[in-house]
């Protein structure tokens, strides 16, 4: 009877706060007390009554000595278990008991974090505690539940560990739509846009690498945020929260872009025809690109195919061209300047030298009239293209001979940097004055009265009767005034031979001047004068008159011999 006796007191006290008791007495050393009571759970602003059981297990023991003997047992939503089942936007009252000896905790605690929503009641001098409210937030949630024997944890104390599991609700927000990365001409601004699920989510923007969250971005809590005028390339990302949980964009690249400028012009240049020439510009900007065209600056129309580089090669020119470049950046363009390549022409010969005819001794002059860029000239002797001789420092477009007593060819070349090309030969003839000596002769022998009389003064007149003409005295050198015979021979006899002497005369005075007289002898065999079988006499072929005597001796024999004297004037000193 003694423990029926002890247990009925225990169970007495267990319930002395309860109404109504019902008292079921066992044989164990445990009792079972089974109580009802109606409750308003908690003080917050539930608007459900919950009406609850409450299966009591006490046992025996106290928290400090016997603490083996006391447990914490969850007795509602799902009782026994360690794990409890809640669901977000429903109502959840999680009430954990204490049992053992003793049976009554002085206060509670729970160590760990409570879904949102859920809140301790906070139970002093009290077998149960209670965690009640509406889960806003899905997940899984261990918490310690700990049963201290005095007030404000102290004394003793029992804890066990429960699971609270909320399912349901919204699941954690997503990002729908990332911030996309994109340009920005510098000093410019971008507005970012995220999308996401979940119920209100609250944002931040970062910059930096998505999920670094050291450089928040002040005041950008919204899906839309405009940054502020950037000058170098950033990245930005946000953080979605709701209350589910939170998400993190992937990051954002905002890549700053300068707009080109040009800093060095491509510059004009001079070039021979032919040839060709490398323009460069230098720019400035974020990636430029480069297009070259012929023409002048802005004019699209020619572009040059290839010519995409800072550098441009230009094909041969034979004419001046203009080239200019524009040059891009995703932030823009802008035209270079026209460099002019200008070509310098090769020389041309637009008017030949012509060709001179002068006296012997006269000079003449010769021009070339030539077109392109800066000529020169350089004359030769010779005929075209043959520069073995050179003439010194005939160096013009005009060209004076030096005086000339033959015919001389010349020709000259036309040069500048481009070139040259030569003239065609160009013949200077020069001609002797044919001055008749006869004529000098004339009028160094006639008056001007006499001269202007040919019966006097004609080559055939014979003014003075002596039987020769006026030019058979010219060449015999004979007076046409003074009746003269041109040979005057003394001829002398003995000893069986004949001596024949005469007088060569000099050709001198006027009418002579360059000639010499020139005196031959013939002889003739037979007294048949005009038969032409007239033969040279050795020795007296060329005797050139000096004024020395002449002297032929011959034998004298038969038949008789006759001889002539021959005179001519020829050119000679
Ligand atoms: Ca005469």
């Amino acid at each position: 009877m003694k423990p029926h006796s002890s247990l009925q007191v225990r169970a007495k006290r267990l319930c002395s706060k309860c109404a109504p008791v019902i008292l079921v007495l066992q044989k164990t050393p445990v009792s079972q007390i089974v109580v009802h009571e109606a409750r308003v759970i908690g003080t917050t602003g539930l608007s459900a009554v919950v009406k609850w059981s409450v299966a009591t297990v006490a046992g025996l023991g106290a928290f400090d000595t016997v603490t083996g003997a006391t447990t914490l047992t969850q007795i509602a939503p799902s009782r026994g278990s360690s794990t409890v089942p809640a669901t977000v936007g429903e109502v959840l009252s999680f009430i954990v008991q204490v049992t053992g000896a003793p049976s009554t905790a002085g206060s509670w605690q729970v160590l760990g974090t409570l879904p949102a929503g859920l809140k301790h009641q906070n139970a002093t001098n009290s077998n149960t505690d209670s965690i009640t409210g509406v889960p806003t937030q899905s997940g899984t949630f261990p918490i310690t539940v700990k049963a201290w024997e005095n007030r404000n944890f102290r004394g003793g104390s029992k804890s066990k560990t429960f699971t609270i599991t909320v399912a349901g609700g919204e699941p954690p927000p997503t990002v729908t739509s990332q911030p996309t990365s994109s340009q920005v001409n510098a000093n410019g601004t971008v507005t970012l846009n995220v999308g996401t699920t979940g119920t209100s989510p609250a944002f931040q923007w970062y910059v930096g690498n998505s999920g670094d969250t050291s450089n928040p971005v002040a005041g950008a809590t919204g899906a839309s945020f405009t940054t502020p005028a950037l000058t170098a390339t950033t990245s930005y990302w946000v953080k979605a929260t709701t209350a589910a949980g939170s998400v993190n964009s992937a990051a954002a690249v905002i890549t700053v872009i300068d707009p080109p400028e040009i800093s060095i012009q491509p510059g004009s240049v001079t070039i021979n025809s032919g040839g060709t020439i490398s323009l460069t510009v230098a720019a400035t900007g974020t990636s430029p690109a480069y297009q070259w065209y012929q023409g002048d600056a802005g004019d699209e129309s020619n572009p040059v195919s290839g010519a995409t580089g800072a550098s441009l090669m230009t094909p041969a020119l034979t004419a001046t061209t203009s080239y200019w470049v524009k040059v891009s950046t995703a932030a823009g363009s802008v035209n270079s300047s026209a460099a002019v390549v200008t070509v310098i022409a090769p020389p041309e010969i637009a008017t030949q030298p012509g060709s001179a005819t002068i006296d012997s001794g006269g000079t003449a002059t010769l021009t070339v009239a030539a077109a392109g860029a800066s000529p020169t000239f350089q004359w030769y002797q010779g005929d075209t293209g043959d520069d073995s001789n050179p003439i010194v420092n005939a160096t013009g477009a005009s060209f004076t001979t030096p005086a000339l007593d033959v015919t001389t060819n010349y020709w000259v070349r036309v040069s500048n940097s481009s070139g040259s090309v030569d003239s065609d030969t160009v013949v200077v003839t020069v001609t002797v004055p044919q001055t008749d000596p006869f004529v000098a002769w004339q009028a160094g022998n006639f008056s001007a009265a006499q001269l202007a009389d040919t019966l006097i003064s004609g080559a055939t007149a014979n003014p003075d009767g002596d039987s020769l003409t006026n030019e058979e005295e010219y060449v015999f050198g004979t007076s046409p005034l003074i009746p003269q015979m041109p040979v005057a021979p003394s001829i002398t006899f003995g000893d069986g031979e004949v001596s024949i002497s005469f007088t060569a005369r000099p050709a001198t005075g006027p009418g002579y001047s360059g000639l010499q007289r020139h005196y031959a002898l013939e002889s003739c065999a037979t007294s048949d004068l005009a038969s032409d079988t007239w033969v040279v006499v050795p020795d007296f072929t060329d005797i050139i008159g000096t004024g020395q005597v002449v002297t032929l001796k011959a034998s004298m024999a038969e038949p008789s011999t006759y001889y002539r004297m021959k005179v001519r004037l020829s050119p000679g000193s």
